[in-house]
């Protein structure tokens, strides 16, 4: 069975854009996942840790024949294949690129580390607005919190 899943892309270090481009062009490469729509790319503003340069933020509409583990361990494996160190700088800082589940066919999920809709979506109004952009259903998105 197919389900759709909705990624975030991030990156705040180096070429933002080509780290972009080689992300989506290695979820593209996959035979398990298909990409069906795509948020524009914007630049926000760092949240949680603001002392760090801008991120290019977007969002990516998958449908995919992966459970959710599955799925952000793919997501992990390609943000290391692009260079990614999870053990470099500090939680939330700079980084070249971050891949992140952020919904899963509307289901809410509780584990370590991986935790459905995203942890943080509902406090991050510009991940809302790409969601929406790539077509995200309104009732899977977390009611939004005002930092
Ligand atoms: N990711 C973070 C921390 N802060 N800020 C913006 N604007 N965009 C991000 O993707 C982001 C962030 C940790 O994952
Ligand atoms: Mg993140
Ligand atoms: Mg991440």
């Amino acid at each position: 069975m197919s389900r759709r899943a909705y990624l975030s892309l991030g990156s705040n270090l180096g070429d933002r854009s080509a780290r972009l481009g080689a992300a989506r062009a290695a979820l593209i490469a996959r035979t398990d996942l298909r990409l069906v729509a795509l948020s524009p790319v914007v630049e926000t503003d760092p949240v949680d840790v603001t002392d760090q340069p801008r991120f290019l933020n977007q969002v990516l509409a998958v449908d995919t024949s992966l459970e959710p583990r599955s799925l952000l361990d793919v997501c992990l494996a390609i943000e290391h294949g692009l260079g990614r160190d999870r053990n470099a700088g500090p939680r939330r800082g700079p980084r070249t690129i971050d891949i992140d589940l952020l919904l899963y066919g509307g289901e809410t999920l509780d584990e370590p580390g991986l935790t459905l809709p995203h942890a943080r979506l509902a406090e991050r109004e510009f991940f809302l607005a790409l969601c929406r952009a790539a077509g995200a259903p309104e009732v899977w998105l977390p009611k939004a919190v005002v930092a």
